[in-house]
């Protein structure tokens, strides 16, 4: 079987979608943060983020990440994907305050985020998920997106559905139970033109 997702708005002010797929606990908040505050929060992270640029191993060899990223957190949350370490920056005001917002919005308290930055349409992230052991057990995500709209393409491991949302300058997307066990996701490259976008996804290392 094979399943398009549909995104449900079932609640007003602010918009909130429900991405229905099975076993997919998906929320998007539209605007979750208001037009009035995000260009100016986009401009913030992007100069003064402490992005760095990584390369992963592929079949022996050394690739870029085609994206910067940055990790933010309380001290000692060290996290660890595709074989990269990283240490937690200290929160800064802006970033301690969107932590604070979007826990709020999830009903859960965050202790770290991963930032990243997609320069223009050729960056993206490949399929994966968010389950790496110091997460635990279906953890709870909130991803904040700044900038230019991107896709986040999402696909059930066992191949049966396929689902996609757009993610919009203000959205915030709460990813919970075993969406990180039964789904991967994505933002795949765009040939169009985009501007640059910034994503935050806070989580809880434990
Ligand atoms: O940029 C996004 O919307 C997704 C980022 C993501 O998948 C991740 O940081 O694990």
């Amino acid at each position: 079987m094979s399943g398009a997702i549909q995104t449900r708005l079932f609640r007003d002010g602010p918009l909130v979608h429900l991405v229905e797929a099975p076993g997919a606990d998906v929320v998007v908040h539209r605007g979750s943060v208001g037009a009035d505050e995000t260009p100016a929060i986009l401009q913030q992270l992007v100069s003064e983020v402490r992005w760095r640029s990584d390369v992963i191993r592929l079949f022996g060899r050394e690739v870029p990440i085609p994206r910067l990223t940055a990790w933010y957190g309380d001290q000692g949350r060290v996290y660890t994907y595709s074989g990269i370490r990283l240490e937690p920056h200290t929160w800064t005001p802006l970033l301690a305050d969107l932590r604070d917002r979007a826990g709020a919005a999830a009903g859960t308290s965050f202790n770290s985020v991963l930032a990243n930055l997609y320069r223009n349409g050729s960056d993206s992230v490949g399929w994966h998920a968010d389950d790496e052991p110091e997460l635990g057990v279906d953890p709870v995500i909130a991803s904040l997106s700044f900038g230019a709209t991107r896709t986040l393409a999402m696909r059930r491991r066992d191949g049966s559905y396929r689902a996609s949302v757009d993610l919009q300058d203000g959205d915030l997307m709460v990813m919970a139970g075993a969406t990180q066990t039964l789904w991967v996701h994505r933002v795949p490259k765009v040939r169009r033109p985009v501007g640059p976008r910034v994503n935050l996804t806070f989580r809880t290392v434990r």
